[in-house]
């Protein structure tokens, strides 16, 4: 036989497909709808070993729907604004439209070469004015809700590269770019009000946990951060309003000797007496440039300043001193701490280091030797004598201490019960330029004036090169013609908003567009929404968590509550791949250990690449591409296609085998029936390796004296092709039309399972006499009742042990059982 010729294949059916379109989902199918989502790419270069991986699992699930008869609808895009494609811009001197659409046309070509099940008549891009049209109408309409808004607030500033950065690209008080001291920046941002779902983001996780991976909810959980407190009032001599703490623990109010309030507040600059002020102002100015994550840690130093007053406890009436921290942020709670050592640790080394006092108020085990001990134990010290205040909680378990303490605060005015969210509201505005513009209009007269919806979408200028380097405002700013124009409400002059939308904002509602995704009159069209979502699965990398996963929550959420959509949650399961590593470390260009998809797919083709991603293990584990074999699995492509040779090239119908080797059509059709089983509890790896056993059955079959003739053997290649086309869909191809198919394997449809060939051949049935096993039968498993009876005791052994006593009963449980009483 001739050799199997990968890339001659993979020429030969590319453009049968392209003519074929086999995977366009049709909205009007009776057919019952499945829509499997993959998260889109940008389009920074080519495809890489990621890409592949986590589309090759993709389209297992696609592929094997399509089989099953589902009307699939799988689509793809790109998630095309963002700074690598304004980077490169910069660098080139160019428009980072070029790049970007550049870039799409590649990996286009790379996906179709690749053979992923999309439904290219779907495509979208973000960065596309007809798509961020309905960006813009969406912010609109969410501040048309109170749902956008703008406040000022201070941000990380880069003073050399002139723009905001994230407090995670904040290291050691520098930029992590350029190594510039990092300044802060009061600047006035646009907002979505994502905490007003924050309960209802929290709670659906319940609903989300059966389906959604572990690592994934857990991490939402934490982000949202709900914890139950207090808030407690404390009085200050001669100020009207109290000062407000936030606690989760009110129980540890006769353990508070002190408060401290966020340095960068606005409460600290207020309290802050003469006498101290110098001070203050000095120490402020040190800690201006850490970051919320530094100036958490436990294990950063702690520092302050007092700020010259007392405040009143509202329990023990004790008057305790006020400082200023770094520890306590602004932005959370209320930025004011009850200070208690004997509980919270950094208390504790606040009040070791500048001499404060430390009151246990749980008791800790009796080994305890730590420190603050914030664990479960009676209250003791609350009062410490006495009961002059009223509230006495000694010797209660915290829950009860608590509440018993929220209750006596909400009698005597000082304090209630409250819930408090870590989660802040999302900061959207940029100050780049390859972004969605805001389309909002700044006017001295009317304030902020929406662009009228009959004038999106609001088009970015052109800009490129040099006019896109960070200046410390938006580039948009720069581009006068465009910025300044007349206010739509008054007509006198006004001014652009010149910041872009994070482009987490285009991926909060992609999913949505691509069920009608070349709608010119609507940002999606509820009624096929409604019929396509929610998704049923969403495959994509766990580090989208967090940001991508909450925020494309709560749009749906909120386009929920406007009407326009029957479901609250987007994505009904989920499945997070691991990554491709090299030689046990992360791919990178440091370590010089990536590798190249196109070189892998020029050495081994598309399917035998595909098939060791999918092989590799388990779709959560990393791979290690140095451990692979991809030569392998090529020579397990080419034993399978083998197979389709050998088989009598007269054209067949599929699946009507009878007769043949019984043993070879047992072992297809359990091999079908498992492998749906698998394929839907994503053990992918699990079903390849079932077909390599019918591929190694079916060789030993024809190598027999039954011979490729064998009708057994037709129906196992046949078997072979389909379920080998979720993986590697040219090889699958190619042996179905040596088996005599037209092109298609990939809508050929999953056959029925005769449950005649499912049937074990026998089973083994136990004998007990006087409930002692005496005996063991290999029956059929539809034996009846009667006949297990007398084969029962027929049985010598069974004979033996009843020894001539007279049969009192016999109860039988066919085909498993049967117990004889004497
Ligand atoms: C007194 C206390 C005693 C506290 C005790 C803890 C243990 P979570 O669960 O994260 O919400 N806190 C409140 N606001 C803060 C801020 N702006 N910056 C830093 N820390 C702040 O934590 C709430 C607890 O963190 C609050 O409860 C407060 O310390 C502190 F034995 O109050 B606790
Ligand atoms: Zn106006």
């Amino acid at each position: 036989q001739v050799g199997y010729d990968v890339h001659a294949t993979e020429a030969k059916w590319l453009p049968v497909w392209d003519e074929l379109d086999p995977f366009r989902a049709d909205d009007a199918s009776p057919k019952e709808k499945r829509y499997p989502l993959t998260m889109f790419p940008y389009p920074s270069g080519d495809l890489h070993m990621g890409h592949a991986e986590v589309m090759a699992l993709h389209d297992v699930i696609a592929r094997y729907w399509w089989l099953r008869g589902y009307e699939v609808m799988n689509p793809m895009g790109w998630d095309s604004f963002g700074l690598p494609a304004e980077n490169a811009a910069i660098r080139n001197d160019a428009h980072p439209a070029e790049y970007t659409y550049a870039n799409i046309e590649t990996q286009y070509h790379s996906f179709k070469k690749y053979g992923i099940a999309f439904d290219w008549s779907r495509r979208l891009h973000t960065s596309d004015p007809e798509y961020y049209r309905w960006t813009q109408w969406l912010f609109l309409k969410f501040r048309e809700r109170g749902l956008a808004y703008r406040k000022n607030s201070p941000v990380n500033w880069c003073p050399n590269d002139q723009t905001v950065l994230a407090n995670e690209q904040v290291v050691d008080g520098k930029c992590e770019r350029c190594g510039a001291e990092v300044t802060k920046r009061e600047l006035t941002q646009w907002y979505f009000k994502i905490t007003e779902y924050a309960q209802e983001l929290l709670d659906d996780l319940d609903v989300l946990a059966p389906t959604w991976p572990d690592r994934v909810v857990t991490a939402q959980r934490n982000w949202i951060g709900r914890s139950e407190g207090a808030h407690l009032d404390f009085r200050i001599a001669g100020r009207d309003e109290p000062l407000t703490v936030f606690t989760t623990r009110p129980d540890t109010i006769f353990g508070t000797t002190f408060m401290v309030v966020a340095v960068d507040s606005a409460a600290a600059e207020e309290l802050v007496t003469d006498g101290q002020r110098a001070a203050f102002e000095a120490y402020r100015e040190e800690i201006r440039a850490a970051s919320d994550i530094e100036r958490l840690a436990t294990d950063r130093p702690k520092t302050g300043v007092d700020l010259g007053i007392t405040a009143t406890n509202p329990v023990t009436g004790d008057e305790i001193p006020v400082w200023a921290t770094d520890y306590v942020l602004a932005d959370y709670g209320t930025g004011i701490v009850m200070g208690v050592p004997g509980g919270d640790q950094r208390d504790w080394e606040f009040a070791t280091k500048f001499e404060l006092p430390i009151i246990r108020t749980t008791e800790p085990p009796a080994d305890w030797d730590g420190e603050a001990y914030n664990g479960e134990g009676a209250a003791i010290n609350s009062p410490a004598t006495g009961t002059a205040s009223g509230l006495d909680i000694n010797g209660m378990p915290v829950a009860e201490a608590k509440s018993a303490t929220i209750a006596f605060l909400e009698q005597s005015g000082t304090g209630r019960g409250t819930v408090n969210f870590r989660l802040r509201d999302w900061l959207l505005s940029r100050q780049r330029y390859w972004g969605v513009p805001i389309p909002i209009i700044h006017c001295d007269t009317c304030g902020e004036v929406p662009v009228p919806y009959d004038q999106l979408p609001l088009e970015l200028p052109e800009l490129k090169g040099a006019d896109l380097k960070p200046k410390g405002v938006s580039p948009l700013a720069a581009a006068t013609d465009w910025v300044n124009v007349d206010c739509p409400s008054c007509g006198g002059p006004a001014t652009r908003d010149s910041d872009t939308m994070d482009t987490f904002v285009d991926s909060s509602w992609y999913f949505l567009r691509y069920c009608s995704p070349n709608d010119d009159t609507q940002a999606f069209d509820s009624a096929l929404v409604n019929a396509w979502m929610p998704c049923d699965i969403y495959v994509g990398g766990v580090e989208h968590a967090v940001l991508h996963l909450l925020y494309a929550r709560f749009f749906t959420k909120v386009l929920a509550d406007m009407g326009l959509l029957d479901f609250r949650e987007p994505f009904a399961a989920q499945l997070n791949q691991g990554f491709v590593i090299n030689r046990g470390k992360k791919m990178s260009k440091s370590l010089g250990n990536g590798v190249s998809l196109g070189d892998q797919l020029a050495e081994f083709g598309v399917d035998a690449v595909r098939l060791t991603l999918v092989f590799a293990g388990p779709p959560e584990d990393d791979i290690d591409w140095a451990e692979m074999s991809p030569g392998g699995s090529l020579r397990f492509l080419q034993r399978a296609w083998r197979l389709s040779g050998d088989v009598t090239s007269t054209a067949g119908t599929p699946f009507v085998a009878e007769g043949g080797d019984v043993a070879l059509r047992k072992q297809t059709a359990r091999t079908l029936t498992d492998a749906a089983e698998l394929v839907e509890s994503y053990r992918f790896n699990v079903m390849i390796a079932r077909v390599m056993e019918l591929v190694n059955a079916t060789r030993k079959t024809i190598d027999s004296g039954a011979g490729p003739t064998d009708p057994a053997v037709r129906e196992a290649a046949e078997v072979v092709a389909m379920l080998l086309s979720l993986v590697a869909p040219y090889t699958a191809e190619e042996m179905w039309e040596r088996l005599g198919h037209q092109p298609g394997v990939a809508r050929s449809s999953w056959p029925e399972v005769d449950p005649a060939l499912l049937v074990e051949d026998t089973v083994t049935a136990v004998v007990q006499v006087q409930g002692k096993v005496r005996g063991r039968l290999e029956v059929s498993p539809d034996i009846s009742e009667a006949d297990l009876e007398a084969a029962a005791l027929a049985d010598e052994a069974v004979q033996r042990a009843i020894d001539g006593a007279e049969v009192r009963k016999v109860i039988v449980r066919a085909p498993k059982l049967v117990n004889i009483v004497l």
